[in-house]
């Protein structure tokens, strides 16, 4: 049997709940038409609530502290990046015959080719180019210390877009299979900040009209790390007011929209190419955004199901099957390429030999004891290093470094995460237990301390010589 081509389409900073099918606001025909040809999983889980982490994470299908990447790179000094001894999902694919391109960010670091595409272009924003990975980061410090967000990389957002999609259809348009079967990725910088409208949708939007998170309204603070609260009412994620948040608001769905009508392109491509039927799609994005839950905007420092729970849509080719059509089981990002290998029926290598994402299409329910685990080391506004573990009704976070404290979160009973029950005694059993894994986890996977991390070694990734990159 001929194996399935794979396309997967990727966005930034979108939150699962973003999607016309699912919150009824949003303006994504193009996606709605796709989940309902394909599998919505409810309950997808990033790994790591930021760029650079989440991406390398996807790629190699390992968490961010054992890929060694815990933080975009350029952050307190930190330049770990992918480089050749990182095996990514997409170099098997290439291997087992398939021809692998990848058009729009990557993120990663590194070229393309280390990465496993064949062709392609990217986008490995933020920073400017022509520096080598220690030097580069000084650079983005100096910019930075002027006052400079050097993050917002060098292109105006949307040309960024166009242009990778432009290219990405163009390459689509002239690729001669030749027999192989093709993996493509789109990967869109939208919709990152800084936000602006759409103009093409911009009609359809109107910021009076945007339904805030009732976080926005309720969130007290009380038994919540203290750095939070600090944060919302000083720091970076501090909002300028509701009126600018809802502006905000409607300029992100409509760049969801454009996200949606770029996907429906590539779609159509494949179908016009005859590929479709035989194709395995992935909707997915990196991670969310706080869009005025519990009062912050952007990402990072925080555990909050706007940034972990992300949109993911599975289509499967002609002659496999998904037993539900909406699977509400606790899936994580690392899982995706190993899915996808499985799907296409290679037999990855470790860590790609083992995923729960396709066990769920051959299940009924949710497994009772189904969790996934998450991380987050530091971003600009600080760092605030936790892990934690997900379940389909709990969430438990352990904050590792100077914050030392523990937060919980009864999803089933409060999906707004506005009460922290890490110490409430009616809770201290499912604490316990939910701690006990995380613990686990963390050190059945190499988990170290602070002081490790903050070590020049692993900060400037010295024993990488390869890791010098071109971007
Ligand atoms: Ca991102």
């Amino acid at each position: 049997m001929t194996k399935p081509n794979i396309l997967i389409l990727m966005c930034d900073q979108m939150q699962a709940r973003r999607m016309g099918f699912v919150d009824g606001i949003a303006y994504t025909p193009n996606l709605d038409a796709l989940a309902a040809e394909g599998v919505h999983f409810t309950n997808a889980i990033t790994v790591h609530g930021q760029c650079v982490p989440s991406r390398c994470a996807l790629m190699t299908g390992m968490s961010p502290h054992e890929c060694n990447v815990m933080v975009n790179y350029g952050f307190f000094n930190h330049c770990g990046h992918l480089t050749t001894k990182n095996r990514t999902f997409v170099n098997v694919f290439r291997d087992a015959g398939y021809t692998t391109a990848h058009f729009g960010k990557s993120h990663l670091g590194s070229p393309l080719k280390t990465m496993g595409f064949d062709v392609g272009e990217c986008l490995d924003g933020h920073f400017p180019k022509g520096h080598e990975p220690i030097e580069r980061i000084r650079v983005h410090e100096e910019l930075h210390s002027q006052g400079i967000d050097s993050t917002q990389g060098e292109w105006p957002q949307t040309s960024t877009h166009y242009k990778y999609l432009k290219q990405g259809l163009d390459w689509l348009t002239n690729h001669e299979p030749g027999g192989k079967p093709l993996l493509f990725m789109f990967d869109t910088n939208l919709p990152h900040p800084p936000f602006y409208f759409e103009d093409e949708w911009r009609e359809r939007f109107k910021p009076d009209e945007m339904v805030l998170p009732k976080s926005y309204y309720e969130e007290t603070f009380e038994g919540k790390p203290a750095f939070l609260k600090k944060h919302v009412e000083r720091g970076p994620h501090k909002l300028e007011s509701e009126s600018k948040l809802r502006e905000e608001m409607a300029q992100y769905y409509t760049m969801i929209s454009a996200v949606d009508k770029a996907c429906g392109q590539v779609i159509e491509l494949f179908k016009q190419k005859g590929l479709w039927d035989n194709t395995v799609v992935l909707f997915l994005s990196d991670h969310g955004d706080m869009m005025g839950g519990h009062r912050f905007t952007r990402k990072g420092t925080m555990p909050y199901e706007e940034l972990y729970n992300i949109p993911c849509i599975l289509k499967l080719p002609v002659g496999m099957a998904s037993r539900r059509k909406t699977i509400d089981d606790v899936i994580v990002s690392t899982d995706f390429g190993a899915a996808l290998l499985e799907l296409a029926g290679i037999e990855g290598p470790e860590p790609f030999d083992n995923n729960d994402m396709v066990r769920a299409l051959h299940r009924d329910h949710a497994p009772e004891d189904g969790h996934v685990f998450f991380e987050h080391y530091a971003a600009w506004w600080g760092l605030h290093p936790f892990y934690g573990v997900r379940t389909a009704t709990m969430k438990y976070v352990r904050y590792y470094g100077d914050d030392n404290t523990e937060e919980l979160y009864d999803l089933a009973k409060d999906p707004d995460e506005l009460h922290c029950v890490a110490f409430d005694p009616a809770y201290k059993k499912q604490k316990d237990k939910l701690a006990a894994l995380a613990d686990d986890w963390w050190a059945r996977t190499c988990g170290q301390s602070v002081d490790f991390y903050e070590s020049d070694a692993f900060r400037y990734n010295l024993n990488r010589p390869e890791g010098a990159v071109t971007v």
